[in-house]
């Protein structure tokens, strides 16, 4: 890349470290932030070592220097916030749940392509090596016709009735909390790896605290059971909590299919397991030894352990690498985001219907 990409930030809470960490390694100038105050925002620049504060969102885009805009702030400011960086001709990095409604989703995919600006949802989980490896190997035919997909991801951060965030109402979370949070890491991975989409679900969704503290009505849910079927006939399920207790960040996909089996574990990201009727094998991750696309983004020897950081880094790398007109594979687009929004709430729709519910297309460009 030639030009230094110049960014700003929105939100200076954990996903703004995780961010900024990652906009450094990818040679970025950190030029600005807006935190939700001009005080925090101070802070906020000191703490993460971005050159400038902003007052407002608008000061900001005002900045003729600032090619991207990073987005981090609670999921029900995503749409306008996304929206303004867009009317402003910037780039835009959008966290997810990219929106609290699929109307306002279809809004931003719409004016991103109306704009023609490069805008990226950080379903970073496919940024590590191993799963760009399942994928290589199920797009070779090594898995064979895929039967079964079983997806887990648990947390216990919630776990306890005093355990209070932002997330917890839906005002400022949207409707769903641990779909849209986590579930939707989950159904983006399996699309992503299998290249088979999921056409319908039928669900069931639980609250097990109606009240937290901080909260008298808790609107949102802490766990999803949900059943789907895909594109290519295969059938999964899908295990969603945050109130699982020791588990921390347990993402985990199983694959099955005629020939073999896959098995990725997000908190042992280095190997892949592949099941054999006879000889099952744990490949590690060897960049030698990998499909190019997972020796690329293999930032380390084999043997020195790579995990989440250097997948996010890797995200925004793209990000940035295609803001500078270069292509690259995988990158997860508001396409993506606005298909894992329409998920989420088939998900809730299905488990308040008792019905299965059908999926709805994303149109291609
Ligand atoms: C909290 O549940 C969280 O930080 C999610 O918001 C992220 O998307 C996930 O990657 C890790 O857990």
């Amino acid at each position: 890349m030639s030009k230094m990409i110049a960014a700003g930030f929105v939100g200076g809470g954990f996903m703004g470290e995780v961010h900024t960490r990652a906009a450094r390694a990818a040679r970025a100038r950190l030029s600005g932030i807006v935190s939700s105050s001009p005080s925090r925002g101070q802070i906020a620049a000191e703490r993460l070592g971005v050159e400038h504060s902003f007052a407002t969102l608008e000061e900001m885009l005002a900045d003729p220097s600032i090619d991207v805009i990073h987005v981090l702030t609670p999921n029900a400011l995503h749409a306008e916030q996304a929206l303004a960086v867009i009317a402003a001709g910037k780039h835009v990095i959008c966290e997810k749940p990219l929106a609290v409604s699929s109307v306002e989703a279809d809004q931003l995919v719409a004016a991103a392509r109306e704009a023609g600006v490069t805008a990226t949802v950080p379903f970073v989980y496919r940024f590590h090596p191993m799963v760009r490896e399942a994928r290589a190997r199920v797009q070779a035919g090594d898995t064979g016709r895929l039967f079964t997909i079983n997806g887990s991801y648990l947390q216990d951060w919630l776990l306890d009735q005093a355990d209070h965030n932002w997330r917890v109402d839906a005002a400022t979370g949207g409707a769903s909390r641990a779909f849209a949070d986590i579930g939707s890491h989950l159904v983006d991975l399996i699309e992503f790896v299998t290249g088979e989409r999921i056409t319908r679900v039928a669900a069931s969704l639980r609250t097990f605290f109606d009240t937290r503290v901080g909260s008298s009505h808790v609107g949102t849910e802490d766990a999803d059971a949900v059943v789907f079927e895909t594109s290519g006939g295969a059938i999964g399920t899908l295990l969603v909590s945050q109130v699982a207790a020791g588990r921390k960040n347990a993402l985990r996909l199983d694959i099955s299919g005629s020939r073999e089996s896959l098995s990725f574990d997000q908190e042992h990201p280095d190997s892949l397991w592949v099941g054999r009727r006879k000889a099952s094998l744990t490949v590690p991750r060897d960049p030698a030894h990998l499909h190019p696309d997972a020796a690329r983004l293999s930032v380390v020897p084999g043997g020195h352990p790579q995990g989440y950081q250097e997948a996010f880094a890797a995200f925004i790398g793209d990000s940035y690498a295609s803001i500078a007109g270069e292509a690259r594979d995988g990158l997860p687009r508001f396409e993506d985001g606005l298909r894992a929004v329409r998920i989420t709430e088939a998900v809730i729709q299905a488990s308040t219907s008792g019905q299965w519910v059908e999926i709805e297309e994303v149109p291609n460009e």
